[in-house]
């Protein structure tokens, strides 16, 4: 196999520059190169797909899929890096130099998107017959820029100067069809290596386009501008993702991109069941298993009954007894604003016979619960329908045969609060699939370093493929791996600094501790409370330079939603701090803060591996898992965090001395709130007073925007919301007792690494893999099939 990349890739590069490989360009490498990948990988991946599409598959629907960067994945999956990097060699140039080339594939907004592409990761390595399916974005998420530290948003062009990784079929496009247009899809097939196997999975990603390539009736009635516009109002609905991260933004465009992937998808699933298992769909769930990614394909199910009902005449009772067996729903949010409930009239203007539907599935399910016995009230707030809105958790919920949330904590509260209706009737429906995070790019790509010495330690590299036998290695190593593991996170905090230094512009010194908080912009996500730390930090020592204070970078990475304000002046506020803290002549010398812009997946790659910090501080009950406390986690970084989301199962995992927890826990906030005075805790919490005061007294400039202002009231003044809605003022004591002895804790420097060497052997549990293991098994009745 390998030998075909030695022929292949000169070609490939030779292609597309039209020159010898050795006067290419670094672009044009990275092009022959990642075709030439494609080229070794062509029959497997046939293979894989004919076997798949015979038996029983999963599919998985989501809107998003944040990949990342392709070609070291598969380069490194495949067991081809030194061939690769000897082969660019020949050409004259470095392989990281040609990897750095590839632009981010970033179809996604944060955690939900990156976990689907996780998630396809682990399918693909456990041999499993899964394809996702979603939308083939022509921009991705904005690309941030600071202007006068104030995010700018950006188009993200990235697949404009051409991607060898998605194949087009044109052979294999659909109609979708919606009540003021007809849209063709175009499927664009990205292939999934997995480690160490040949199968390959496919990533499917409808595009857009006119069905015809000219309206000529337009073209010769003298209409060629609106001709033109026409064409363009088709290919709008793949142009752009919606930048919002769990907040639900009822535009239409949005349902229209819902429809067009899951129509799409659901025609070409029906078709291979009919030509593999032939005309009878009442057998469909027995080799159909569909899991959607959140409430953004919900509408799978009404056009699923539309197929079956419209074109393939089964009975209404047929029909959803086939669907209830097929759908599993994923909630990722406990957030009331993330709820999608779209109004009733935009469903009729897209799609009257899905609006007729899903009236009937209303009707019926009204009909249902009265037999249950159950309360009208009660029946009403579960109705699919609610006056002029469409309640689209409700409806997964109905059509549902599994209903998970994605971490312990966070299914035990959709249970009792968010979904609590929908238990009571049907707790069997319910189980829990604690995230987790793909091994392969998040330690064996990301930090070669400490793969290195996890391959000698373990005697293999068996753990990149189950990562729970480093389980062994916790106690039963020589104290010199705590030596090299010092070692490698040094080696890896000065290929850091460089980064950054070449990225940001920032000098940052690899000695200092390096805590760190990278996630998307939110409120929940508190890193309003981190920015407090750092400018009351400041403030003790300007008050007291004789104060002993740990060396220390704090950074960040992360997108606020355009339209979402108080995030964005959240960004402004920790860039004026960094402003304060960096340009002061004595603070900076002990501690600096770099906003690190456009965070995305490949500078979390350079970010991760050097972080010794790993602040996960969500007012507890509100993040539903979480996912880069596990990265850290794995790559030896110490959690600061809360009682939230997945970080009690990492706390549990690694026991109370490798995790530094502080903070309301989710049972105790409803009793604190009662009688929470956030007036009182600036009054008397040590510091808070001199910190909120900064936001408004002159000491930082928000350019006369009054975005510090508002932040100061949004946590001071009961308006018209409560104040300080995400208890930052009640949980900022204990966050900074906590953090201080953190930093002090650093000191010790053999007593850290046995910490981080316990975080990383006992993140087995937070593999990908483990996940899908437990999806595939309890939710997808599917096994491994292997084409070899
Ligand atoms: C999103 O990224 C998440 C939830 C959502 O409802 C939407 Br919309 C987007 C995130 C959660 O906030 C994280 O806690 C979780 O780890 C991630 O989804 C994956 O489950």
């Amino acid at each position: 196999m390998t030998q075909k990349l030695v022929t292949s890739a000169p070609a490939q590069v030779r292609a597309v520059s039209g020159r010898p490989e050795t006067a290419a360009t670094l672009m044009e490498v990275w092009q022959g190169l990642s075709a030439a990948v494609v080229d070794t990988i062509a029959d497997d991946w046939y293979a894989t797909e004919q076997k798949y599409s015979a038996g029983r598959q999963e599919h998985y629907f989501s809107a998003e899929f944040l990949m990342g960067r392709a070609l070291l994945n598969n380069l490194s999956n495949l067991g081809m890096v030194d061939e690769a990097r000897e082969i660019v060699g020949s050409f004259g140039v470095n392989l990281s130099d040609v990897l750095e080339q590839e632009p981010d594939a970033a179809l996604g907004n944060g955690g939900l998107g990156r976990l689907a592409a996780c998630f396809l990761d682990s399918c693909a390595t456990l041999d499993l017959p899964v394809n996702g399916f979603g939308i083939l974005y022509r921009y991705g998420l904005f690309k941030q820029l600071f202007e006068d530290g104030f995010q700018t948003e950006h188009p993200d062009p990235w697949m404009e100067e051409g991607y060898p990784f998605v194949i087009r079929h044109e052979e294999a496009q659909r109609l979708v069809h919606y009540r003021d247009m007809t849209v063709r899809a175009i499927p664009y097939d990205m292939p999934i290596t997995g480690y160490g196997t040949k199968n390959v999975g496919t990533l499917r990603l409808w595009k857009a386009e006119p069905l015809e390539e000219f309206d000529y009736d337009a073209f010769n009635s003298q209409r060629f501008t609106e001709a033109i516009v026409d064409r363009e109002r088709t290919s709008d609905i793949s142009r752009v993702l919606y930048p919002n991260d769990t907040t639900y933004e009822g535009k239409v465009l949005r349902v229209r991109q819902q429809y067009f992937f899951c129509s799409a998808s659901l025609q070409q699933i029906v078709e291979n069941y009919v030509s593999h298992h032939g005309e009878d769909l009442t057998g469909f769930a027995d080799f159909n298993a569909i899991q959607l990614n959140d409430t953004h394909p919900v509408l799978a199910i009404p056009e699923l009954m539309r197929i079956l009902l419209d074109e393939h005449h089964l009975g209404w009772e047929e029909a959803w007894e086939v669907v209830t067996k097929t759908f599993a729903y994923t909630n990722h949010t406990v957030l009331a604003e993330a709820l999608e409930t779209w109004e009733i009239s935009i469903f009729d203007r897209l799609f009257p016979r899905i609006t007729e539907i899903v009236r009937e599935i209303d009707r019926r399910f009204r009909m249902e619960m009265a037999e249950r016995g159950l309360e009208q009230d009660t029946i009403d707030y579960m109705a699919p329908i609610c006056g002029d809105k469409v309640r689209m958790a409700w409806i997964a919920c109905y059509a549902s045969y599994s209903i998970n949330g994605v971490a312990a904590l966070h299914t035990e509260i959709i249970k009792r609060e968010t979904l609590g209706e929908w238990h009571a009737i049907w707790p069997e429906r319910f189980n829990n699939k604690t995230n987790g995070v793909t091994p392969r790019r998040w330690l064996r790509q990301c930090n070669p370093r400490l793969s290195a010495l996890l391959d000698e330690v373990t005697g293999s590299d068996a753990w990149v493929k189950d990562l729970s036998v480093l389980a062994e290695h916790t106690d039963s190593v020589d104290e010199s791996v705590y030596d090299r593991l010092a070692e490698i996170k040094h080696a890896n905090k000065v290929d850091f600094a460089a980064w950054i230094a070449q990225r940001e512009g920032i000098e940052i010194d690899p000695e200092a501790i390096f805590d760190v908080q990278i996630k998307r912009l939110h409120e929940y996500k508190r890193q309003l409370l981190n920015a407090i730390y750092i400018l009351d930090l400041y403030f003790r020592m300007k008050q007291d330079p004789s104060l002993q204070v740990p060396k220390r970078v704090f950074i960040f990475g992360a997108k606020a939603a355009p339209g979402y304000i108080r995030a964005k002046g959240v960004i402004k506020l920790i860039n004026a701090i960094a402003d304060l803290v960096n340009n002061d002549p004595v603070v900076s010398q002990t501690i600096k803060v770099v906003f690190v812009h456009n965070y995305n997946v490949s500078p979390a790659e350079h970010i991760i591996p050097a972080a010794d910090v790993s602040e996960q501080i969500s007012m507890a009950g509100k993040e539903a898992s979480g996912t880069s406390n596990m990265k850290f986690m794995m790559n030896g970084a110490l959690t600061l965090g809360t009682l939230d989301g997945a970080n009690v199962e990492i706390l549990e995992a690694v026991g109370d001395d490798n995790a530094y927890i502080f903070g309301a826990t989710e049972d105790e906030l409803p009793a604190l709130r009662e009688s929470y005075d956030p007036v009182w805790h600036y009054e008397n919490v040590p510091g808070l007073k001199r910190v909120l005061d900064a936001f408004t007294d002159g000491t930082l400039d928000d350019n006369g925007s009054g975005w510090f202002a508002d932040l100061r009231r949004s946590l001071l003044e009961a308006s018209h919301e409560p104040a300080d809605v995400y208890y930052v003022l009640g949980d900022f004591a204990s966050y900074r007792e906590t953090k201080d002895a953190m930093a002090a804790d650093y000191a010790d420097a053999r007593a850290w690494q046995r910490k981080a060497w316990v975080n990383i052997t006992r993140s087995g549990r937070f593999s990908s893999d483990r996940t899908i293991s437990d999806y595939a098994r309890e939710v997808w009745k599917i096994d491994p099939e292997p084409i070899a």
